[in-house]
Protein backbone atom coordinates (compact mmCIF):
# COMPACT_ATOMS: atom_id res chain seq x y z
CA UNK A 1 0.00 0.00 0.00
CA UNK A 2 1.46 3.33 -1.06
CA UNK A 3 2.01 6.06 1.27
CA UNK A 4 -1.22 8.56 1.74
CA UNK A 5 -0.51 12.46 1.59
CA UNK A 6 -0.96 12.79 5.16
CA UNK A 7 1.54 10.45 6.04
CA UNK A 8 4.19 12.13 3.51
CA UNK A 9 3.72 15.59 5.11
CA UNK A 10 4.49 13.75 8.53
CA UNK A 11 7.36 12.05 7.36
CA UNK A 12 8.79 15.23 5.84
CA UNK A 13 8.72 17.19 8.63
CA UNK A 14 9.99 14.30 10.64
CA UNK A 15 12.71 14.32 8.71
CA UNK A 16 13.02 17.86 8.42
CA UNK A 17 13.67 17.63 12.47
CA UNK A 18 10.30 17.86 14.03
CA UNK A 19 10.07 15.94 16.99
CA UNK A 20 5.81 15.94 17.50
CA UNK A 21 5.93 14.20 13.64
CA UNK A 22 8.56 11.99 14.40
CA UNK A 23 6.22 10.44 17.16
CA UNK A 24 3.36 10.50 15.01
CA UNK A 25 5.25 8.42 12.12
CA UNK A 26 6.80 6.04 14.76
CA UNK A 27 2.81 5.65 15.40
CA UNK A 28 1.58 5.84 11.86
CA UNK A 29 4.61 2.39 12.19
CA UNK A 30 3.18 1.03 15.20
CA UNK A 31 -0.31 0.62 13.78
CA UNK A 32 0.89 -1.02 10.56
CA UNK A 33 0.96 1.61 8.08
CA UNK A 34 3.17 1.26 5.70
CA UNK A 35 6.07 3.92 5.42
CA UNK A 36 8.60 3.74 2.62
CA UNK A 37 11.91 5.39 3.71
CA UNK A 38 15.38 4.00 2.18
CA UNK A 39 17.45 1.81 4.36
CA UNK A 40 19.63 3.55 6.47
CA UNK A 41 23.24 3.60 7.65
CA UNK A 42 22.61 3.34 11.88
CA UNK A 43 24.21 2.77 14.84
CA UNK A 44 22.23 0.45 17.14
CA UNK A 45 22.54 -0.90 20.52
CA UNK A 46 20.52 -3.81 22.22
CA UNK A 47 19.88 -3.61 25.59
CA UNK A 48 17.98 -6.63 27.53
CA UNK A 49 18.10 -8.41 30.60
CA UNK A 50 16.10 -9.54 33.19
CA UNK A 51 13.37 -6.81 35.15
CA UNK A 52 14.78 -4.56 37.31
CA UNK A 53 18.49 -5.28 36.82
CA UNK A 54 18.90 -1.43 36.09
CA UNK A 55 18.84 -1.20 32.42
CA UNK A 56 16.73 2.16 32.07
CA UNK A 57 19.12 3.91 34.61
CA UNK A 58 22.25 2.48 32.79
CA UNK A 59 20.96 4.01 29.54
CA UNK A 60 20.44 7.05 31.75
CA UNK A 61 24.28 7.17 32.01
CA UNK A 62 24.90 6.26 28.07
CA UNK A 63 22.31 9.07 27.31
CA UNK A 64 24.82 11.45 29.33
CA UNK A 65 27.57 10.39 27.94
CA UNK A 66 26.57 10.39 24.22
CA UNK A 67 25.00 13.95 24.47
CA UNK A 68 28.04 16.07 26.45
CA UNK A 69 30.05 14.21 23.08
CA UNK A 70 27.33 16.16 21.25
CA UNK A 71 25.83 13.00 20.30
CA UNK A 72 21.67 12.61 19.40
CA UNK A 73 20.20 9.85 21.59
CA UNK A 74 17.17 7.97 21.19
CA UNK A 75 15.42 5.39 23.24
CA UNK A 76 13.19 2.95 22.03
CA UNK A 77 11.90 0.99 25.15
CA UNK A 78 10.23 -1.89 25.04
CA UNK A 79 7.01 -2.47 27.49
CA UNK A 80 9.48 0.07 29.95
CA UNK A 81 7.59 -0.28 33.01
CA UNK A 82 7.50 -3.78 34.52
CA UNK A 83 4.93 -4.43 37.59
CA UNK A 84 8.99 -5.13 39.42
CA UNK A 85 10.03 -1.27 38.69
CA UNK A 86 6.71 0.28 37.29
CA UNK A 87 7.08 3.96 36.46
CA UNK A 88 11.42 3.48 36.11
CA UNK A 89 10.99 5.38 32.52
CA UNK A 90 9.51 8.94 33.48
CA UNK A 91 12.07 8.58 36.36
CA UNK A 92 14.84 8.07 33.44
CA UNK A 93 13.34 11.04 30.87
CA UNK A 94 13.58 13.31 34.17
CA UNK A 95 17.38 12.46 34.43
CA UNK A 96 17.84 12.57 30.89
CA UNK A 97 16.32 16.42 31.24
CA UNK A 98 18.11 17.05 33.71
CA UNK A 99 21.63 15.88 32.11
CA UNK A 100 20.35 19.32 30.10
CA UNK A 101 19.88 17.00 27.23
CA UNK A 102 16.40 17.45 26.21
CA UNK A 103 17.02 18.28 22.48
CA UNK A 104 19.33 15.72 21.82
CA UNK A 105 17.00 12.94 23.52
CA UNK A 106 14.02 11.02 22.44
CA UNK A 107 12.50 8.55 24.50
CA UNK A 108 9.19 6.44 22.99
CA UNK A 109 7.83 3.36 24.67
CA UNK A 110 6.55 0.46 22.41
CA UNK A 111 4.20 -1.67 24.13
CA UNK A 112 4.51 -5.54 22.67
CA UNK A 113 0.51 -6.22 24.58
CA UNK A 114 -0.89 -4.07 22.07
CA UNK A 115 1.03 -6.56 19.67
CA UNK A 116 0.09 -10.55 19.94
CA UNK A 117 2.42 -11.01 17.29
CA UNK A 118 5.15 -8.95 18.87
CA UNK A 119 7.04 -5.81 17.32
CA UNK A 120 9.37 -7.07 14.67
CA UNK A 121 7.49 -6.20 11.61
CA UNK A 122 8.03 -2.48 12.78
CA UNK A 123 11.03 -2.09 14.74
CA UNK A 124 13.81 -2.16 11.47
CA UNK A 125 11.70 1.02 9.79
CA UNK A 126 11.19 2.35 13.29
CA UNK A 127 15.04 2.26 13.50
CA UNK A 128 15.58 3.42 9.72
CA UNK A 129 13.36 6.30 10.71
CA UNK A 130 15.01 7.42 13.47
CA UNK A 131 18.77 7.07 11.51
CA UNK A 132 16.91 8.99 8.88
CA UNK A 133 15.95 12.09 11.33
CA UNK A 134 19.46 12.35 12.52
CA UNK A 135 19.58 10.52 15.52
CA UNK A 136 23.04 9.22 15.85
CA UNK A 137 22.84 6.44 18.65
CA UNK A 138 19.85 4.07 18.63
CA UNK A 139 19.17 2.23 21.73
CA UNK A 140 16.19 -0.66 22.04
CA UNK A 141 15.63 -1.15 25.53
CA UNK A 142 13.71 -4.82 25.96
CA UNK A 143 12.91 -6.83 28.93
CA UNK A 144 14.59 -10.16 28.37
CA UNK A 145 12.09 -12.18 30.49
CA UNK A 146 11.02 -14.32 27.95
CA UNK A 147 12.40 -15.38 24.64
CA UNK A 148 10.36 -13.06 22.34
CA UNK A 149 11.26 -10.36 24.33
CA UNK A 150 14.76 -10.21 23.83
CA UNK A 151 14.74 -11.20 20.38
CA UNK A 152 13.62 -7.76 19.49
CA UNK A 153 17.52 -6.67 21.03
CA UNK A 154 18.37 -8.97 17.90
CA UNK A 155 17.49 -6.37 15.51
CA UNK A 156 20.06 -3.81 16.90
CA UNK A 157 23.56 -4.43 15.42
CA UNK A 158 24.90 -4.87 19.54
CA UNK A 159 23.79 -6.02 22.56
CA UNK A 160 24.63 -5.30 25.91
CA UNK A 161 23.05 -7.78 28.29
CA UNK A 162 22.59 -6.19 31.89
CA UNK A 163 22.39 -8.48 34.46
CA UNK A 164 22.04 -8.12 38.43
CA UNK A 165 24.10 -9.34 41.51
CA UNK A 166 21.37 -11.83 42.48
CA UNK A 167 22.40 -15.71 41.46
CA UNK A 168 18.35 -15.65 40.16
CA UNK A 169 19.19 -12.60 37.61
CA UNK A 170 21.92 -14.77 36.02
CA UNK A 171 20.06 -17.96 36.03
CA UNK A 172 16.76 -16.71 34.37
CA UNK A 173 19.17 -14.44 31.39
CA UNK A 174 21.35 -18.09 31.01
CA UNK A 175 17.45 -19.88 31.04
CA UNK A 176 16.27 -17.76 28.19
CA UNK A 177 19.43 -18.08 26.06
CA UNK A 178 20.43 -14.51 26.03
CA UNK A 179 24.06 -14.76 27.26
CA UNK A 180 24.75 -16.22 23.65
CA UNK A 181 23.71 -13.41 22.14
CA UNK A 182 24.79 -11.06 24.21
CA UNK A 183 28.47 -8.72 22.65
CA UNK A 184 28.66 -7.13 26.46
CA UNK A 185 27.71 -7.90 29.72
CA UNK A 186 27.12 -5.13 32.26
CA UNK A 187 26.66 -6.35 36.03
CA UNK A 188 25.28 -3.52 37.25
CA UNK A 189 24.46 -1.95 41.20
CA UNK A 190 28.21 -3.51 41.94
CA UNK A 191 27.26 -0.96 44.98
CA UNK A 192 25.55 -4.38 46.06
CA UNK A 193 26.76 -7.65 48.18
CA UNK A 194 27.66 -10.64 45.66
CA UNK A 195 27.63 -8.47 42.80
CA UNK A 196 31.61 -9.19 42.07
CA UNK A 197 31.26 -12.69 42.55
CA UNK A 198 28.24 -12.56 40.04
CA UNK A 199 30.45 -10.90 37.73
CA UNK A 200 32.97 -13.76 38.17
CA UNK A 201 30.61 -16.30 37.86
CA UNK A 202 29.78 -15.34 34.69
CA UNK A 203 33.03 -14.90 33.63
CA UNK A 204 33.99 -18.27 34.58
CA UNK A 205 31.34 -20.09 32.44
CA UNK A 206 32.26 -18.25 29.39
CA UNK A 207 35.80 -18.95 29.44
CA UNK A 208 35.45 -21.92 26.81
CA UNK A 209 33.80 -19.48 24.38
CA UNK A 210 35.77 -18.83 21.04
CA UNK A 211 34.56 -15.08 21.17
CA UNK A 212 33.53 -14.40 25.10
CA UNK A 213 31.57 -11.07 25.56
CA UNK A 214 33.28 -9.01 28.06
CA UNK A 215 32.07 -8.72 31.34
CA UNK A 216 31.99 -5.34 33.03
CA UNK A 217 31.16 -4.63 36.57
CA UNK A 218 29.11 -1.14 36.93
CA UNK A 219 27.11 0.89 39.12
CA UNK A 220 24.52 2.73 37.65
CA UNK A 221 24.00 4.73 40.57
CA UNK A 222 27.30 6.35 41.30
CA UNK A 223 28.61 5.88 37.11
CA UNK A 224 31.60 3.29 38.27
CA UNK A 225 33.09 1.39 35.66
CA UNK A 226 30.26 2.90 32.86
CA UNK A 227 32.79 4.88 30.94
CA UNK A 228 35.49 1.77 30.60
CA UNK A 229 32.09 0.09 29.00
CA UNK A 230 30.96 2.90 27.39
CA UNK A 231 34.07 1.94 25.19
CA UNK A 232 33.73 -1.01 24.99
CA UNK A 233 30.52 -0.71 23.51
CA UNK A 234 31.43 1.74 21.03
CA UNK A 235 34.15 0.01 19.75
CA UNK A 236 32.83 -3.91 19.74
CA UNK A 237 33.27 -6.27 17.31
CA UNK A 238 30.10 -7.79 16.96
CA UNK A 239 30.47 -9.95 13.75
CA UNK A 240 30.96 -12.60 15.42
CA UNK A 241 27.36 -13.05 16.71
CA UNK A 242 25.91 -11.43 13.40
CA UNK A 243 24.52 -14.87 12.04
CA UNK A 244 23.03 -15.73 15.68
CA UNK A 245 20.96 -12.18 15.25
CA UNK A 246 20.29 -12.89 11.88
CA UNK A 247 18.56 -15.92 13.10
CA UNK A 248 16.37 -14.60 16.07
CA UNK A 249 15.36 -12.03 13.66
CA UNK A 250 14.20 -14.38 10.90
CA UNK A 251 12.50 -16.58 13.99
CA UNK A 252 10.92 -13.09 15.33
CA UNK A 253 9.50 -12.31 12.01
CA UNK A 254 8.37 -15.71 11.43
CA UNK A 255 6.35 -16.04 14.51
CA UNK A 256 5.02 -12.43 13.87
CA UNK A 257 3.33 -14.14 10.51
CA UNK A 258 1.63 -16.95 12.36
CA UNK A 259 0.41 -15.48 14.96
CA UNK A 260 -1.34 -12.99 12.79
CA UNK A 261 -2.54 -15.54 10.42
CA UNK A 262 -5.99 -14.76 9.41
CA UNK A 263 -6.64 -18.59 9.43
CA UNK A 264 -4.62 -19.25 12.76
CA UNK A 265 -8.00 -19.47 14.89
CA UNK A 266 -9.54 -21.94 12.83
CA UNK A 267 -6.58 -24.08 12.30
CA UNK A 268 -6.08 -24.31 16.35
CA UNK A 269 -10.20 -24.87 16.54
CA UNK A 270 -9.66 -27.95 14.62
CA UNK A 271 -6.41 -28.85 16.36
CA UNK A 272 -7.42 -29.16 19.45
CA UNK A 273 -10.26 -30.99 18.56
CA UNK A 274 -8.02 -33.48 17.41
CA UNK A 275 -9.52 -33.22 13.66
CA UNK A 276 -5.67 -32.41 12.08
CA UNK A 277 -2.27 -32.98 13.06
CA UNK A 278 0.54 -30.45 14.16
CA UNK A 279 1.91 -31.32 10.64
CA UNK A 280 -1.39 -30.63 8.41
CA UNK A 281 -1.70 -27.52 10.32
CA UNK A 282 1.57 -26.57 9.28
CA UNK A 283 0.70 -27.79 5.83
CA UNK A 284 -3.00 -25.61 6.04
CA UNK A 285 -1.42 -22.52 6.81
CA UNK A 286 1.54 -22.00 4.15
CA UNK A 287 -0.52 -22.97 1.84
CA UNK A 288 -3.24 -20.41 2.39
CA UNK A 289 0.46 -17.91 2.69
CA UNK A 290 1.26 -19.07 -0.96
N1 LIG B 1 21.80 -0.31 44.36
C1 LIG B 1 21.61 -0.05 43.09
N2 LIG B 1 20.37 0.03 42.59
C2 LIG B 1 20.23 0.30 41.28
C3 LIG B 1 21.33 0.50 40.41
N3 LIG B 1 20.87 0.72 39.15
C4 LIG B 1 19.52 0.67 39.25
N4 LIG B 1 19.13 0.43 40.51
C5 LIG B 1 17.75 0.34 41.02
O1 LIG B 1 17.12 -0.82 40.49
C6 LIG B 1 15.73 -0.56 40.26
C7 LIG B 1 15.36 -0.90 38.84
O2 LIG B 1 16.05 -0.02 37.94
P1 LIG B 1 15.62 0.16 36.44
O3 LIG B 1 16.67 0.99 35.80
O4 LIG B 1 14.22 0.60 36.35
O5 LIG B 1 15.73 -1.35 35.95
P2 LIG B 1 15.23 -1.99 34.58
O6 LIG B 1 16.11 -3.16 34.33
O7 LIG B 1 15.16 -0.95 33.51
O8 LIG B 1 13.76 -2.45 34.98
P3 LIG B 1 12.59 -2.96 33.99
O9 LIG B 1 12.63 -2.10 32.75
O10 LIG B 1 11.36 -2.77 34.79
O11 LIG B 1 12.91 -4.39 33.71
C8 LIG B 1 15.51 0.91 40.60
O12 LIG B 1 15.00 0.98 41.88
C9 LIG B 1 16.91 1.51 40.52
O13 LIG B 1 17.06 2.63 41.34
C10 LIG B 1 22.65 0.43 40.98
O14 LIG B 1 23.69 0.60 40.31
N5 LIG B 1 22.72 0.15 42.31
MG1 LIG C 1 13.52 -0.37 32.23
Amino acid sequence: MAMGVNEEQILRSALQGSRRDLSRLLSLIESGHEITIPSQKSWTLGVTGPPGVGKSSLIGNFVNYWSSRGDKVAVLAVDPSSPKSGGALLGDRMRMTSADSGDSVFVRSLATRNHPGGLSAYISIMIDCLAACGWDRIVIETVGSGQSDYRIAAFADRILLVDGPDRGDIVQAEKAGIIELADIIAVNKSDMEGSEQAAETIRSSLSMDENPPTVHLVCSHDGSGVDAMMKDIENCIYEARCRLRARERLISAWDFRLLRHPELNRVLDLLETGSITVEEAVKSLSKSEE
